[in-house]
């Protein structure tokens, strides 16, 4: 191991829909994390670990930092994102180019107070129109707060990721590696299979529903080559219960197909899934429902 191998924990926070998740996964290479065009699509700290020649780089993907909505959930997703800013090395703050919000200036807020460096990473620059817009935003990004650096992106394209890897590797400590060098995250098969039927269901059901759905792995079993996983997929209601099974079970079928092809890449397996909706009423605003559900770890 080279004598300046360098480690630490990184957070990558910001409002809700930002790219955090699709950041992660472009650094990675590889799709860990779920994504969406709905905001709160993360609901859980997820470490995605990189380790390159002289560097572990343990990245921590994060819930959208978030003011509207009152429920248990939205109160557990802000802690969780609350929580993933002590204890690291560096944060990588993720925004909008072009487009500051009040959120953004909470999460700014919050940031300050954990007194870590923060690297600002300007995303979604493949959308800008007029590229003349980007310098002067940057520049008045630069009064906001003493970021260590300031790295226009595009994580969706993989654009300018390098300068963004250098810049946090500056800021990681001299350090003996915290995990094997081909591990990528610390979260097992069965909560990624369950985060995978989620990302389903949230890209294909309309704007509200995805927020009362969780899902639960209730048996995950390697038979030979395979694995054989059957998920409840928990609604709030009934009427939701009749969206998400769809029309002679056609929605469900999708879903379950959907998932299953993604499995087969993540895991290089095969996978037999079984899904099943159940009703819950009300789990979303419950904080002992939210427990058993699994959101416990903060
Ligand atoms: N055009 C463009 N779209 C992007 C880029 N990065 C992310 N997106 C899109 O933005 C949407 C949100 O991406 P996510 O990665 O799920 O965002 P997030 O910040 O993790 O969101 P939450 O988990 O809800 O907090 C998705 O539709 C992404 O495809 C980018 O660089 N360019
Ligand atoms: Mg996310």
């Amino acid at each position: 191991m080279s004598d300046d191998f360098r480690s630490g924990y990184i957070s990558i926070v910001g409002r809700p829909n930002v790219g955090k998740s699709t950041l992660l996964n472009h650094i990675l290479q590889q799709k860990l994390c779920i994504t969406s065009r709905k905001p709160q699509t993360t609901r859980h700290n997820i470490i995605g670990i990189k380790t390159i020649d002289n560097t572990q780089f343990v990245y921590v993907d994060t819930p959208g930092l978030h003011k509207g909505g009152k429920k248990a959930m939205n109160r557990y997703l802000n802690r969780a994102a609350s929580s993933a800013m002590m204890d690291v090395n560096a944060i990588v703050f993720v925004i909008e180019a072009l487009n500051w919000t009040d959120e953004d200036q909470q999460v700014l807020e919050k940031i300050k107070d954990a007194k870590v460096p923060v690297i600002l990473a300007v995303n979604k620059i493949d959308q800008l129109d007029d590229k003349g817009s980007l310098l002067p935003f940057l520049a008045e990004l630069g009064k906001k707060m003493a970021f260590d650096d300031i790295v226009p992106l595009s994580a969706l394209k993989g654009k300018n990721l390098e300068p963004l890897e250098q810049s946090v590797r500056k800021l990681l400590p001299v350090c003996e590696p915290f995990y094997p060098e081909d591990q990528i995250t610390d979260r097992s098969e069965r909560f990624l299979a369950s985060e995978i039927i989620r990302e389903k269901l949230m890209r294909r059901l309309g704007q509200e529903l995805p927020y009362g759905i969780s899902v639960e792995i209730e048996s995950f079993v390697e038979e030979g080559s395979m694995y054989r996983i059957h998920a409840v997929i928990w609604v709030e209601r009934k009427g939701q219960k009749i969206i998400v099974i769809g029309k002679g079970g056609s929605m469900l079928k999708s879903i379950g197909k959907d998932a299953r092809v993604d499995m087969e890449k993540l895991f290089d397996t095969k996978i037999f899934l079984e899904l099943w909706v159940k009703v819950k009423e009300g789990w979303s605003d419950d904080e002992r429902a939210l427990r058993s559900l699994g959101y416990t770890d903060v």
